[in-house]
């Protein structure tokens, strides 16, 4: 009989534990959206508002360590990172953008708590607002999502 390989795959079934949101405060007007997105993707899967904190940090550079904090703590299932770094904005966007999304890699791989990256990183407010809800999607849902998955996943690996 033929045999297939078996497959692992994280679901979208409503995760255990608390999740924490850390959010930034730089560009808040259009972090806040990716907050709401992020907020309505995990409600809709069954996680209880009650179960999910947030966590405000003052820009995208300050994301990781507070990131990091939060998971050696050991109250969160999984950490949804969000902010917004404009490149027109700053001339040492690369050095914030680029330090967030490492320290955020290296946060998770460092405590073993899922995080998901929802940081926009764009040449312009228009294409972040592009993307915190309206032509673009909703990077704070897919992050949502993302780390659902990610949170499943995990549980079912070392099941
Ligand atoms: N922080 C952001 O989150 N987005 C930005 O676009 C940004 N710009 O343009 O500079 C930004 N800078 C602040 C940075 O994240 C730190 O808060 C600051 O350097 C203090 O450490």
């Amino acid at each position: 009989m033929e045999q297939k390989p078996r497959e692992i795959v994280g679901d979208f079934y409503t995760p255990k534990g608390n999740i924490a949101i850390v959010a930034s405060r730089f560009n808040e007007f259009v972090v806040d959206r990716l907050v709401s997105g992020a907020m309505d993707a995990l409600v809709r899967h069954g996680v209880k508002a009650g179960d999910i904190e947030i966590v405000r940090v003052p820009g995208a550079y300050e994301i990781p360590l507070a990131c990091q904090n939060l998971a050696q703590t050991k109250r969160y299932a999984g950490i949804i990172a969000l902010g917004v770094v404009i490149r027109g904005a700053t001339a040492h966007f690369e050095y914030v953008a680029g330090a967030c999304a490492n320290g955020v890699l290296q946060a998770q791989l460092a405590t073993n708590v899922p995080m998901t990256f929802g940081v926009l990183t764009t040449e312009s407010i228009e294409q972040a607002v592009a993307r915190a809800g309206s032509t673009a999607g909703n990077k704070g849902s897919e992050a949502a999502m993302g780390l659902i998955e990610m949170i499943n996943l995990l549980g079912k690996i070392n099941d």
